[in-house]
């Protein structure tokens, strides 16, 4: 691929990951964004910038043909925090993509826009939204603000409704919600190359046994994960399991009992 794409996030987990794994596939025009620098290489091409301004953002996206979008607070945080960082950062990014002509964004949704359902039914690209804290609610905002970006201004876009993306699976929840690296690193690359997305949800999820989604869609447009979660040790896995009862109802586990004031039966 000799566009340019920009990789926000870049001195995150993800963003980072990313940044180094897409220039090892062959991606030679690749640029990393982040409000810090860090874990960035001398030969990496890198813009010190804050998502929450726009000018800065309509700056950095000039010439940019795709944006792999991971740059957010990836975990719960106050309301005015996930405000201001997740939801007006990604908005601002997409309004300067729709300014400067990008073709398309990958954005990094997360199981905590769907994390309410139920852990006994199985979700597919069509299943309804249920952000389980400010975070996952910022994620769910994400994809309708991308939905819109693409049907008004044909920005094309891939929101990968991530798992767990870690190294190793660390317990049993991840024997359902795990992604490698790997895994992850090709989703994203056809979200970048696959010539027939308009809008698409796609859950970031090894070919796990035990996952609770249906990633049928990701595997029209050319997903073939290479990993699972059961070839690691799963009863050791098994066994290490949340102590908190309501965690074990709901796909975002911890995320949703956080702060809980609601009424559990009521949540179907
Ligand atoms: C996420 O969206 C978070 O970024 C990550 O830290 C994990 O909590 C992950 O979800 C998960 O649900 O395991």
């Amino acid at each position: 691929m000799n566009k340019k794409v920009l990789v926000t996030g870049a001195s995150g987990h993800l963003g980072g990951m990313l940044f180094r794994s897409l220039a090892n596939l062959g991606y030679k025009k690749i640029i990393g964004t982040d409000l810090k620098k860090k874990n960035i290489q001398k030969k990496q091409k890198f813009i010190l910038a804050d998502l929450k301004n726009i000018k800065a953002t309509i700056k950095m996206t000039k010439g940019v043909y795709a944006i792999v979008h991971f740059g957010a607070i990836p975990i719960e945080d106050t309301q005015p925090n996930i405000l201001h960082n997740n939801i007006i950062g990604t908005y601002n990014l997409y309004e300067a993509a729709r300014i400067n002509k990008v073709k398309r964004i990958i954005f990094a949704s997360s199981n905590h826009a769907i994390g309410f359902h139920r852990r006994k039914y199985k979700l597919n690209q069509f299943s309804n939204q249920r952000p389980d804290s400010h975070y996952g609610l910022s994620k769910a905002f994400g994809e309708q603000l991308s939905r819109f970006y693409a049907d008004k201004f044909n920005i094309k876009s891939m929101c990968i409704r991530i798992g767990s993306c870690l190294k190793k699976p660390e317990d049993r929840r991840h024997l359902s919600t795990w992604i490698s690296y790997g895994d992850l690193t090709q989703l994203v690359d056809i979200g970048i190359k696959n010539k027939i997305i308009h809008h698409e949800i796609v859950y970031g999820v090894s070919r796990n046994k035990r996952s609770w989604w249906n990633n049928s869609r990701a595997y029209q447009l050319g997903y073939k994960p290479k990993d699972n979660a059961d070839k690691f040790d799963i009863r050791l896995l098994s066994k290490n399991e949340y102590k908190d009862k309501m965690a074990l109802i709901f796909q975002g586990g911890v995320f949703t009992s956080a702060n809980f004031k609601g009424k559990i039966k009521s949540i179907k």
